[in-house]
C-alpha cells in the first residue's frame, strides 16, 4: 500500500472542480486518508517545489499556487503514486490525454489544474510538509474487500 499526496491547485477550487477531481479518485478505488482546505505560504511553496528553483516557470509557479486555496488530498492504495499520475496526464494541458484529469478539464500548461508526488521519496516528502502525521487516517473501508482481492497476503 502505498499513499501519495494530491494538490487540486488553485484553477481546480476556482473553477468548481473539487468534486469532479476527487470523484475521479474514488471510483478507481483510491481511498482519502487525508484532506484539506487551505492557502499556501510562498515558503511553503518554495519547499514543495525545491527541485524547481531556479527554472524559468519556478516564480510563476509559486505566484500560482499561492494566489488562492488549494485543496490537498492524501490517498492510500496499491500503486497509488503511478495510478494517480497515469490519472492525471501530462503536465501541459495543451498535450495531456483525452480520458485524463488534465486532458479533460484544462488547457493551459501552467494552469494545469493538479499535483501528484511522482515517486516514494517524493511522497513521503510532500506529505511531511502538508499533514501532521495525525491527520492521515488509516480507517477500516466498508468496501475494501471487492475494491481489492484480500484472499491472499496481499490486496489485489
Ligand atoms: P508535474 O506537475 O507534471 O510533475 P513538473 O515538471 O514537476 O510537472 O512541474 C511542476 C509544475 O510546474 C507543473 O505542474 C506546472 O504547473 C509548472 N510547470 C512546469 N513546466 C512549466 C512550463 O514550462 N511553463 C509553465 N509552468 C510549468
Ligand atoms: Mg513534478
Amino acid at each position: 500500500m502505498e499513499t501519495t499526496l494530491i494538490i487540486l491547485k488553485p484553477d481546480a477550487v476556482q473553477r468548481g472542480l473539487i468534486g469532479r477531481i476527487i470523484s475521479r479518485f474514488e471510483d478507481k478505488g483510491l481511498q482519502v486518508v487525508g484532506a484539506r482546505l487551505m492557502q499556501i505560504s510562498p515558503e511553503l511553496a518554495g519547499r514543495h517545489y525545491e527541485s524547481h528553483q531556479g527554472k524559468p516557470f519556478y516564480e510563476g509557479l509559486v505566484n500560482f499556487m499561492t494566489s488562492s486555496p488549494v485543496v490537498v488530498l492524501a490517498l492510500r492504495g496499491v500503486g497509488a503514486i503511478a495510478i494517480c499520475r497515469k490519472m492525471m496526464g501530462a503536465t501541459f494541458g495543451s498535450n495531456a490525454e483525452p480520458g485524463t484529469i488534465r486532458g479533460d478539464f484544462g488547457v493551459s500548461n501552467s494552469f494545469n489544474l493538479i499535483h501528484g508526488s511522482d515517486s516514494p521519496e517524493a511522497a513521503e516528502k510532500e506529505l511531511g510538509l502538508f499533514f501532521k502525521a495525525e491527520d492521515i487516517l488509516a480507517w477500516n473501508r466498508a468496501s475494501e474487500g471487492w475494491i481489492y482481492d484480500l484472499s491472499g497476503d496481499e490486496p489485489e
